[in-house]
């Protein structure tokens, strides 16, 4: 699913005026024939309450997979302790430089996650050069076609109940992270939501797994976005494939 608002900008200097869309929220899942018709209504009612505002357009592509998924397991979760978007901005730095990522991508990704205008998918960074990789740099590179099996699932809201994170959007969160650390050439995954209530950061990686950064951004700001760092020597087009098309299933 995808909502989307358009809306008309006057710019003071402009003489005419200039329409933009604005992306307001993008979710995605596999699921079982019986449980389509109610996840998808799940997923309208979230565009239509979404707190960076109300859609002018709801897009639902539902496909069949003609694939087995890929089954794969969750990172291991912690919540670090962090009190400003500062530390937060601290902690990034150290963890990414310690994971062999270059000065030069780490500031891309800083510009990329602090940007006005977000991208309904992540960036693609080269780890050394800092270069960007995704083909659309507008639209950036959507992790897809990625669902958690019911028992994982069970198990997984009995964790996170006991951390006192049991929400939907720490359990996709989470799914979307372990699938992007299944792929050797990513590095690392930085996150901010660019929901302007949700202040909880993440940055993910298989050598610490799946790190919580509360306060990484104020309350308010519309800001947010994704980068995923990659080996310099990644097969870029094949990186994509697998993000975008490949049926993924969390099954631990
Ligand atoms: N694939 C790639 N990028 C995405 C996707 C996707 N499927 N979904 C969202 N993004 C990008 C896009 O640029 C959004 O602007 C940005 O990420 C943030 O998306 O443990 O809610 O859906 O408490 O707002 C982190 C949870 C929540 C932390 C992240 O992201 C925790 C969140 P949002
Ligand atoms: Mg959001």
């Amino acid at each position: 699913m995808r909502a989307a608002k358009t809306v008309i900008s006057h710019q003071p200097s402009a003489i005419s005026e200039k329409q933009k869309t604005i992306h307001i929220s993008g979710a995605e899942g596999l699921f079982e024939d019986k449980d389509i018709s109610r996840s998808v209504k799940r997923y309208i009612k979230r565009a239509l309450n979404h707190p960076r505002g109300e859609p002018d357009e709801i897009v639902m592509t539902i496909e069949k997979i003609k694939e087995m998924p890929k089954r794969i397991s969750l990172l291991p979760v912690a919540t670090l302790k962090c009190s400003s978007p500062d530390e937060a901005k601290e902690i990034t730095v150290q963890t990414l430089t310690s994971l062999g990522i270059s000065r030069k991508a780490i500031n891309n990704s800083l510009k990329i996650l602090r940007a006005k205008k977000t991208m309904r998918g992540a960036s693609l960074i080269f780890m050394k050069s800092g270069n960007r990789a995704e083909p659309d740099m507008e639209r950036g590179v959507r992790v897809s076609r990625l669902g958690i099996k019911k028992s994982a699932e069970r198990r997984l809201s009995r964790r996170l109940s006991q951390m006192k994170i049991n929400t939907t959007t720490v359990k996709e969160a989470l799914s979307l992270a372990s699938k992007a650390a299944s792929c050797p050439d990513i590095i690392a995954e930085v996150c901010i939501s660019d929901d302007p209530d949700y202040t909880t950061g993440y940055i993910a990686s298989r050598r610490f797994g799946y790190l919580r950064m509360p306060n990484i951004k104020s309350r308010g700001e519309m800001h947010g976005g994704r980068v995923l760092f990659i080996r310099e020597d990644a097969d870029t087009a094949r990186l994509i494939n697998y993000l975008e098309r490949k049926p993924v299933m969390v099954c631990e």
